[in-house]
């Protein structure tokens, strides 16, 4: 059967209005990746699995509640859509709002957005509009614009983002035929791992798959959530999750105490030391907020707080290293430079 995309496959699991009208590019559906030797690097026996959400069309999770967000503001002949971002929902919105013919506009953290997420947002054709001020400060003001003006909302406090993500849960339960024992997600605004928690109880009721344990993981300088209160000044590599003031901290907590884990936070030279096992190990490049979740993972199996044996894991690995290639050039330099023939490649590669 010919796949038509997430509100085609699941739309009688997401609670979207009548009047929804499908724009798609056909997300969801990413690759249940096993990843054996990172497990094995772990240094503890239990199944490992990446989520790949990267592979989206717009290389990240969010198009998973773009379809949703923008197909309901489709249907009711929503002229413009509007969100604040740290670069991917930025990029899905654009894309999914040309697809409708809808004008987008984005708001972003000035300089704190990477290269891929900015020239996506432009070539979609987003109106892409820099703050002299943080995320929360963006996200602020289009709850105040979205509030005076009929433009619409298409953060992950829109409810239709959340319908559509919970989809990921949907697949990762079809794919194993259960969920698993654990799952880690990196934390940001915390809309997806609400969703994630609201989709595995759905399926939990709807066909009784079992419920897992809910690893929610922040960037230390950007962590609220792990220090109880919100951070002015948030600070990370992994800029995606540079989000002091999350719009759904309270779910993301619920989501973590009710399947019985935690939300925990990682510094970057953890995040990017995992960023290189999963690539180096297993052939999955990811931005840096992406493997928030396993660095959090490994973590706590180091220091003994969490032990993974004998479970099913698995790893949410939310956007594409292609979003963010100068975090690794930074700090690679120049490959180097030999002259055009066979010996002086000999003397460098033998
Ligand atoms: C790769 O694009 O908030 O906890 O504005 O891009 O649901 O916010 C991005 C978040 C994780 C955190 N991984 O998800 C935005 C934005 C990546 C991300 C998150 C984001 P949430």
């Amino acid at each position: 059967m010919a796949y038509n995309g997430l509100i085609e496959k699941y739309g009688s699991f997401l609670n979207l209005p009548k009047h929804t009208k499908t724009i798609s590019l056909l997300e969801g559906n990413t690759p249940l990746i096993p990843a054996p030797n990172l497990a094995k690097y772990f240094g503890l026996k239990f199944e490992l699995f990446i989520k790949y959400e990267g592979l989206n069309p717009t290389g990240s999770f969010k198009d998973r509640g773009m379809t949703a967000a923008v197909s309901e503001a489709a249907g009711r002949e929503s002229h413009t859509v509007i969100c604040a971002s740290t670069g991917n929902t930025a990029a899905s919105a654009a894309a999914y709002a040309a697809r409708a013919n809808i004008k987008s506009i984005v708001l972003i953290p000035q300089g704190k957005v990477a290269t891929g997420k900015l020239a996506g947002a432009i070539a979609y054709g987003a109106q892409v509009v820099q703050i002299d001020g943080s995320f929360d400060d963006a996200l602020t003001m289009v709850v105040d614009i979205s509030n005076k003006h009929p433009i619409c909302l298409v953060n992950s406090i829109n409810p239709y983002r959340i319908e559509g993500q919970k989809t990921s849960a949907f697949e990762i339960c079809d794919t194993l035929g259960n969920a698993p024992d654990v799952l880690c997600i990196p934390v940001g605004n915390a809309g997806n791992i609400t969703s994630y928690w609201a989709g595995f109880q759905q399926y939990h009721q709807a066909k009784g798959t079992q419920l897992p344990v809910i690893l929610g993981v922040q960037a230390e300088g950007a962590a609220p959530l792990v220090l109880g209160h919100p951070v002015e000044k948030p600070e990370t590599i992994a800029t995606a999750i540079r989000i002091g003031k999350p719009a759904r901290g309270e779910q993301a907590l619920e989501a973590a105490d009710q399947s019985g884990g935690n939300i925990t936070a990682v510094s970057d030279d953890e995040i990017l030391h995992m960023q290189k096992q999963l690539a180096g190990l297993e052939g999955i490049w990811v931005e840096p907020a992406s493997v928030a979740g396993l660095a959090g993972l490994y973590k706590q199996t180091k220091n003994g707080t969490f032990d993974p044996s004998g479970k099913t894991i698995v790893a949410v690995c939310t956007g594409h290293g292609m979003k963010d290639p100068d975090i690794i050039t930074r700090g690679f330099g120049h490959p180097q430079v030999i002259s055009p023939n066979i010996a002086a490649l000999e003397k460098v590669i033998l």
